[in-house]
């Protein structure tokens, strides 16, 4: 087995799919992540590739279709909001007082490479414009 070459070869290998992601795993702690930030509908942990010295992915606790942001439908309206105020939250509790990037990739032209949406918190360092 060979070494993904980077996260956009990892990106472009993902299968779009409503199937449980390993972020569930997480969730359901199966697997071990570095929690930042957790309520009862949100959970917030750090990056296992972190491209930036804060890293921070925020994720709904229940997925409910929502694979990406282009499946998001009328209902999902309240979680989207609460993911964006929860990273500004972790912003704040983070000390990136100088500002921060958030990112949402979505499907294989937006290099997403996990199907449950995630909201990506980057900064601790000066981002770059127009990004790659
Ligand atoms: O971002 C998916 C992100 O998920 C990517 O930056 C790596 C990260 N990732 C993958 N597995 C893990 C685990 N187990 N812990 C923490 N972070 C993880 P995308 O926008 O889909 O490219």
């Amino acid at each position: 087995p060979t070494a993904m070459a980077s996260e956009k070869d990892a990106a472009l290998a993902a299968v779009p799919s409503d199937s449980p992601t390993i972020f569930d795993k997480i969730i359901n702690k199966e697997i071990p992540a570095n929690v930042v930030y957790e309520d009862d509908k949100v959970l917030a942990f750090r990056d296992i590739a972190p491209q930036a010295p804060t890293h921070i992915l925020l994720i709904p606790k229940v997925k409910d279709g929502l694979t990406g942001l282009s499946k998001a439908e009328e209902r999902h309206s309240e979680i989207l909001g609460h993911l964006l105020y929860t990273a500004k939250v972790v912003a704040k509790q983070e000390g990136l007082e100088e500002g921060f990037r958030i990112v949402i990739n979505d499907g294989p032209n937006g290099c997403q490479s996990v199907y449950h949406i995630h909201v990506h918190l980057l900064g601790g360092r000066q981002m770059n414009w127009p990004p790659g």
